[in-house]
């Protein structure tokens, strides 16, 4: 299955809702009127968009109709997709590859976002689709458990992991892993973490000094700090980012759990909210169950019958 096919499977859920809505405000031959936009804005609120970019959607859409550019009703999806696909610029989508290999890619997020499962993913996209030979560090020395799943995807995968025992220090880890990556000339090395909350001030410190160690090993990494957000929790998941935010430094979003959610059109308005850009979706359980975030094919999916 291509990307785009998976994207659109993945993202059943959230078309369904939104494309129900539309059909329900929007019925084709009717001309358009204030009413019609006010409910086509209260449906985009329902589709988790974000209050922000739905009003100004909505004031494109409203001045087009003034000015009788547009003026039936299935004149707004087109319109709607085009100024959407506008809104995400290219140069969002790359990895920060570094200029002298290894680039080093930490991902953080709360407990259960779908952090070890996106970083299964992403080993698996760049070894098998970018052709980069891969390393992933098993940061996450919180709980047994989570070395074991890392451990169980890297073997699936065919990439080396870095580990320590349980409970040792998570910088150590990132410290050897990075060495393991010069040494064996790593294209990139995945930096695993546990969960955390910025209330807990120790894990945060934490992290700090898991991003000073690697940018002591290899100056300049982490180059791409990718939070994990997880979909199924809509704008919460905004919310969640904007605080993630003042204690690190994120330079791109891996959404993941679209698949399980009905409020995918979150996508449509966390680059504004947020000021980063998603590069990457989650799409179920497997580790080819990853779409890099490529926005003409995600507002089609999301919109189109
Ligand atoms: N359906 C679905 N489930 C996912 C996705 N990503 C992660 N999960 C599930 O979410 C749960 C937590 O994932 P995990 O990677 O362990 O989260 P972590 O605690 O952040 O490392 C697991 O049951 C995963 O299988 C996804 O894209 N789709
Ligand atoms: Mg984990």
């Amino acid at each position: 299955m291509g990307f785009f096919d998976r994207l659109k499977q993945g993202l059943t859920k959230t078309r369904d809702k939104i494309v129900q809505g539309f059909r329900a405000v929007l019925p084709i031959g009717k001309a358009i009127d204030a009413q019609v936009l006010d409910d086509l804005e209260q449906t985009m609120l329902a589709a988790d968009m974000g209050p922000a970019i739905v009003h100004e959607l909505l004031e494109q859409i409203r001045s087009q109709w003034k000015k009788g550019l547009i003026k039936e009703t299935q004149e707004i999806v087109p319109f709607l997709q085009q100024k959407l696909i506008e809104r995400f610029p290219v140069e969002d989508r790359q990895i920060r590859w570094a200029a002298t290999k290894p680039t080093v890619i930490l991902v953080t997020g709360v407990n259960g976002s779908g952090k070890t499962t996106s970083i299964a993913k992403l080993a698996h996209h760049l070894t098998h689709v970018e052709q980069k030979k891969v390393l992933v560090a098993a940061c996450d020395t919180f709980r047994a458990a989570a070395v074991e799943q890392l451990t169980i995807w890297a073997d699936r995968i065919g990439v080396p992991i870095v580990k320590h025992d349980q409970g040792s220090d998570p910088a150590a880890v990132a410290f050897d892993a990075c060495e393991a990556a010069l040494a064996r000339g790593i294209d990139v090395v995945i930096v695993d973490t546990a969960g955390r909350l910025h209330t807990q001030d120790h894990l945060m410190r934490e992290l700090a000094k898991i991003q000073r160690v690697i940018d002591k090993k290899i100056p300049g990494a982490p180059h791409e700090v990718l939070l994990v957000l997880d979909a199924t929790i809509g704008q919460n998941a905004v919310n969640q980012a904007k605080i993630f935010g003042q204690f690190v430094k994120v330079s791109g979003l891996f959404l993941a759990k679209l698949d399980g959610s009905a409020k995918g059109g979150v996508v449509i308005g966390i680059r504004d909210q947020l000021g980063v850009p998603v590069k990457f979706v989650g799409l179920g359980e497997t580790p080819d169950a990853i779409a890099p975030f490529d926005p003409a094919q995600f507002v089609t999916a999301l919109l189109e019958n």
